[in-house]
């Protein structure tokens, strides 16, 4: 294994491997973004210089943009989804000689047409043996991958369910899961976040299941086995789910180290969360009174929020940008210490949705090359930050980066502990004119502090994060 974020030069590292003559396959995960970036341009020298080696791709790029990977020369297969059982029938098949076509998951091109198998199960969540982690320290020293964050000195990011149960129409999960979840039990969960803290001194969680909080009773279970262990923890749920835990839960939460949670609020307008197919349950008066009752329990609400969704006409796309903006500023009066989060809207191609069908009409198509998707510009949508949909305009993205930046100076994040009091103090004073009158135009100054200070963005970089 080659782990990308811990090699200055990962190719070099995967030819020598793959010099060695040992291996006939090359499987690479690749999420949108940055990993897309690495990715391409080495599986294709992978490619080029072991013609022989078969190429795999799988995580959520691939399985949600397959054909384009399919098409391209450098990539044999796609692992559409959970890998578990995949990877290892389809090596079985490829060394066998046996069909790909009876290996579930798998997405392949034949005679210049895509091949798509039936859907894996998820894997049962219980039965999987504890990561070897002693493998992985033979090359990569495990104290590099628990840094230093807001939640604590060493904390570990954890994955203890697949899937999700909800369908909401923009999400990336959707396509894949469709729908289904299968969650590890609470008391394996925790077993597992002992262990970590008696090895490794682990003592804050980042549990980045796609939906950590869908069942109450696996929450109560996992939070009585953690009360008074000394682990504080974050992981991301539903407001509209939560909202109908108990106080007892929420209380016990809290003492069993829940910090933080992180919810798709996504808009304050009731209308807007229709169409997103929040689950109907989800409402703008509920985001505002749902922030107060978290925060009365000491967890704190981090909500991101979704703006520049297609709209019939550029006069209503502006309205709904006002609307959220004045939202988000409601939420921040009534709850300042809800943290917020700005994504603007990359579509996802989840087939027969209505916003589906909605930004087709519009006039969007993906990149018909992986080349394509190398440049800048799609590097950008990938990362949420300028989405290339027809529908918003250049000062429509500027406006919602300007408010972004200064909403960010006036509240600056709890989740970056570099910044200090003083830097804190000193980037809410600077902003909070601007913030006050509504003026969002070209603050220089305010982006000038924050590269300074070196301020971290979440929604781009996840937390701030110290190799200790
Ligand atoms: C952790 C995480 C991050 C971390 C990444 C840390 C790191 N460097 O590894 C941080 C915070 C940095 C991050 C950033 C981003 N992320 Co992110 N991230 C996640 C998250 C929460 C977990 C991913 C994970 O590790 N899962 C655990 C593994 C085991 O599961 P998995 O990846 O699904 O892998 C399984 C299968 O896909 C398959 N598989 C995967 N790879 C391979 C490879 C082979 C060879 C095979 C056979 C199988 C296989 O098998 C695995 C086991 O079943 C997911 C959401 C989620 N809950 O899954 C979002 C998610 C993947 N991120 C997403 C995005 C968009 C991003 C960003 C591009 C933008 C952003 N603004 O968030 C950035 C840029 C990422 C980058 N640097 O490249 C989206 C992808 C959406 C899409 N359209 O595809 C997701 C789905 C979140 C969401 N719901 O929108 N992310
Ligand atoms: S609840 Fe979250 S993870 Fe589940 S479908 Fe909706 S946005 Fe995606």
């Amino acid at each position: 294994m080659v782990d990308g974020n811990r090699e200055a030069d990962p190719w070099s590292v995967i030819h020598d491997h793959l010099a060695t003559g040992r291996f006939q396959v090359f499987g690479c995960t690749v999420m949108p973004g940055p990993q897309l970036q690495q990715a391409v341009p080495i599986t294709r020298q992978v490619r080029e210089t072991f013609p022989d080696v078969t190429t795999v791709w799988g995580g959520y790029f691939p399985s949600n943009q397959p054909a384009v990977v399919i098409r391209s020369p450098w990539v044999d297969y796609v692992i559409d989804g959970p890998g578990e059982a995949a990877m290892p029938a389809l090596l079985l098949a490829l060394a066998g000689g046996t069909p790909v076509d009876e290996v579930p998951g798998v997405i392949f091109e034949r005679d210049g047409r895509m091949v798509r198998t039936p859907k894996a199960p998820i894997p049962d969540q219980d039965v999987r043996a504890p990561l070897p982690l002693d493998r992985l320290a033979e090359r990569y020293p495990i104290a590099g991958y628990l840094p230093r964050t807001f939640l604590g000195r060493h904390t570990h990011a954890m994955h203890t369910s697949m899937g999700c149960p909800f369908t909401c129409s923009f999400c990336a999960v959707v396509p894949i899961y469709q729908g289904r979840w299968k969650a590890r039990s609470a008391d394996l969960v925790a077993d597992e976040v002992l262990a970590m803290r008696d090895a490794h001194g682990v003592d804050a969680i980042e549990f980045t299941d796609n939906n950590f909080f869908v069942a109450e009773k696996r929450v109560v279970a996992f939070s009585r086995r953690m009360v008074g262990q000394g682990v504080t923890w974050w992981g991301e749920g539903r407001i509209d789910t939560i909202d109908q835990y108990s106080d007892a839960t929420l209380a016990l939460m809290r003492d069993a180290g829940c910090r933080m949670i992180f919810f798709g609020a996504e808009s304050g307008d009731d209308e807007m969360l229709a169409s997103m197919d929040k689950g109907g349950r989800q409402s703008g008066a509920q985001i505002l009174r749902f922030a107060k009752r978290l925060l009365s329990f000491g967890i704190i609400p981090e909500y991101s929020f979704v703006l520049g969704f297609p709209r019939p006409t550029e006069a209503e796309v502006w309205a709904q940008i006002h609307r959220d903006i004045a939202f988000i500023r409601r939420l921040k009066d009534q709850s300042p210490e809800t943290e917020v989060i700005l994504y603007l809207y990359s579509p996802v191609p989840t087939e027969g949705s209505d916003l589906h069908d909605q930004i087709l009409a519009a006039g969007f198509a993906f990149p018909k090359t992986l080349e394509d998707w190398l440049s800048p510009a799609w590097e950008n949508f990938d990362l949420h930050r300028n989405p290339l949909t027809p529908w918003l305009t250049p000062a429509m993205v500027r406006h919602i980066h300007e408010f972004e930046t200064v909403l960010n100076a006036r509240y600056p994040t709890r989740t970056d502990f570099t910044i200090g009091n003083w830097g804190r103090r000193l980037m809410q004073i600077a902003a909070a004119p601007r913030y006050r009158a509504g003026v969002y135009r070209l603050p220089l100054e305010l982006k000038l502090m924050q590269r300074l200070r070196r301020y971290t963005r979440p929604e781009v970089e996840g937390f701030r994060a110290e190799t200790n």
